[in-house]
């Protein structure tokens, strides 16, 4: 009998063939998908993202763990769209328009992820109407934007204003290096995160 406690720990090394292997098997011998989900890699992600908070493991680890729990995902999906389980909220993530800074936000992103929401990225150097526009089209319920840039972070006020005018109703969290909680609070964005494990919390809190 598979052990869901294996596949956390696989997911915790970032070892994306014994995850793929596990979850296989867990299938097999028809452990509900979002058991696999929940106790495997769910858990998994949860304790790398404790620990990157902590200062216990750093950006490699946190990609390495992403990485398996994107590869073991992919065999997971079919299972959990069959079951009907749903996402427990859809995130519309972006770098903000003239930053093109990623690696903070590609972590968040697969953070997300494996913390259960489904996660639409729009990259890089987004402008207000793209976020509009596809927070629209998806129907949203978070909007997460980063900036890497003290000459950037005004777009994240312009952004916020444009998504308010537009009538989007999407909680909107901002994080990244140069940004605050008092920033946030000034520019009257529903929350900061200083890092891609507080950004899964704040995320998991405006969404309940
Ligand atoms: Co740039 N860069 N860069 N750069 N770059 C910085 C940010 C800088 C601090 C370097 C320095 O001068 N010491 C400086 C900014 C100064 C400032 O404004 N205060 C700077 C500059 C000036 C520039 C350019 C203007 C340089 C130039 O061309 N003259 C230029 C800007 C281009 C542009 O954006 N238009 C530029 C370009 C680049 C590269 C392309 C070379 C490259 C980016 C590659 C990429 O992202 N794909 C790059 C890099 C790598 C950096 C540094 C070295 C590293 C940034 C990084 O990835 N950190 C950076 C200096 C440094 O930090 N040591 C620097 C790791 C990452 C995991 O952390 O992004 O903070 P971070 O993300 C964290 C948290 O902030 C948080 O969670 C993440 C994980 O814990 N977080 C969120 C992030 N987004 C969040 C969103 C949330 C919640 C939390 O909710 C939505």
């Amino acid at each position: 009998m598979t052990d869901l406690k294996s596949l956390a720990d696989a997911i915790i090394k970032g070892n994306q063939d014994a995850a793929k292997t596990i979850t296989s098997s867990a299938l097999d011998e028809a452990i509900a998908a979002k058991d696999i989900l929940d106790n495997g890699l769910i858990a998994g992600m949860n304790v790398i993202g404790e620990r990157f908070k902590k200062g216990e493991v750093f950006v490699p680890e946190v990609l390495f763990a992403a990485r398996a729990m994107k590869a073991a995902m992919e065999i997971l999906e079919p299972a959990l769209a069959k079951a009907g389980v749903k996402p427990i909220g859809k995130f519309l993530i972006g770098t903000v328009q003239g930053d093109i800074h990623d690696i903070g936000k590609n972590l968040v992103a697969m953070m997300l992820k494996g913390a259960g929401f489904e996660v639409i990225d729009l990259g890089v150097d987004v402008s207000p109407e793209k976020f509009i526009e596809n927070a629209k089209s998806a129907n949203v319920s978070l909007i997460g934007i980063s900036a890497l840039l003290t000459t950037t972070m005004p777009g994240m006020e312009k952004t916020l204003k444009a998504l308010k005018e537009a009538g989007i109703s999407a909680k909107v969290m901002i994080g990244g290096a140069p940004v605050t909680q008092s920033y946030a609070d000034k520019i009257g964005a529903d929350g900061y995160a200083a890092d891609a494990a507080s950004a899964v919390d704040l995320a998991k809190a405006l969404v309940a």
